[in-house]
């Protein structure tokens, strides 16, 4: 049982995994035995994460790469190949969010997100796959979201980029399944990241943030989730364990799609 969670030999390649949700995953791959490359817009930033998997006693290939930038992926990739090895597993995790009232938001504040959200996770499967066809298998995972499923104020171009993202991942399933190519999806509930952060900020009184208590309401588990809490699933979807699951999403939200909401007091 323990071989089928095993990643050892497997080269991964995590977008957008200097810190957050992606360095947990990478983290929890190292742990099961992948090899873990990841990049970032920023040197600065690449830099960072090294040292940051340094630290976990993880040495990592850090490359800088816009996802967006289609020849920069398919030059990483190249690299990757040349200097690591082919990518076995992808995640496209990088991401971003504008928290914008719709008729508020340029359309290119709404393009933006889309190209980042959904046309990249786009661009950097299509660069893997015609190796991973060649090899005889591969997995890829994406990062969608609570918000391939439900909407909220404020976040449409990241509702309609993470439904997408659903849809995207169901079509390479679709697509690429008789490779032995298996794509499937994490929806994170609410995860203290960076990109959280605004949302669980002290008020200047000492209280909680509105949206805190709210999630807090809303999630059975009754608490944020860690990006921790995601390693185990990503594990999954990386491993042999997952063979015959493709075009699935996997939510990992401590209930939060199953629960109407605590009464309020
Ligand atoms: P985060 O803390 O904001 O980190 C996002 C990462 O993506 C950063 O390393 C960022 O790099 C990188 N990135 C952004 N644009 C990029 C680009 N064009 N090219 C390369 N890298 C880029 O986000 P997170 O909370 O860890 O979320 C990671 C993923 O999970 C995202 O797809 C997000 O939508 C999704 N998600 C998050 C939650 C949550 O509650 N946190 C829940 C569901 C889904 P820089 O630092 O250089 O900007
Ligand atoms: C928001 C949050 C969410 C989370 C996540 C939930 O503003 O509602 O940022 O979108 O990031 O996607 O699954």
């Amino acid at each position: 049982m323990e071989n089928m969670f095993n990643l050892k030999g497997k080269v991964a390649l995590i977008t957008g995994a200097s810190y957050g949700i992606g360095f947990a995953i990478a983290k929890a791959f190292a742990q099961a035995g992948a090899t873990i490359v990841f990049n970032d817009i920023k040197q600065e930033f690449v830099d960072k994460g090294l040292a940051s998997y340094e630290a976990e006693g993880i040495k990592a290939h850090g490359y800088v790469c816009d996802v967006t930038d289609e020849d920069a992926v398919n030059a990483l990739v190249a690299t990757v190949e040349k200097e690591v090895g082919v990518i076995d597993i992808l995640v496209n995790n990088a991401g971003i969010i504008k928290r914008i009232p719709m008729h508020e938001m340029t359309a290119a504040e709404f393009r933006q997100v889309i190209d980042v959200d959904l046309n990249a996770p786009f661009i950097c499967a299509k660069a893997v796959i015609p190796s991973m066809i060649k090899k005889g298998g591969g997995k890829i995972i994406n990062i969608c979201s609570m918000m391939s499923e439900l909407g909220r104020e404020t976040v449409s171009a990241y509702a309609a980029a993470k439904g997408g993202l659903k849809m995207l991942t169901r079509n390479i399933a679709s697509e690429y399944g008789e490779y032995n190519i298996q794509c499937n999806g994490i929806g994170p509930g609410y995860i203290a990241t960076p990109q959280t952060a605004p949302l669980r900020e002290r008020q200047a009184d000492g209280s909680r943030h509105p949206f805190d208590s709210f999630i807090i309401a809303k999630t059975p588990a009754a608490r944020w989730g860690n990006p921790e809490d995601l390693a185990g699933p990503a594990v999954f979807l990386a491993s042999e364990a997952s063979n015959f699951v493709n075009g699935h999403v996997l939510y990992v939200d401590g209930g939060i799609l199953a629960y109407i909401g605590k009464q309020p007091k």
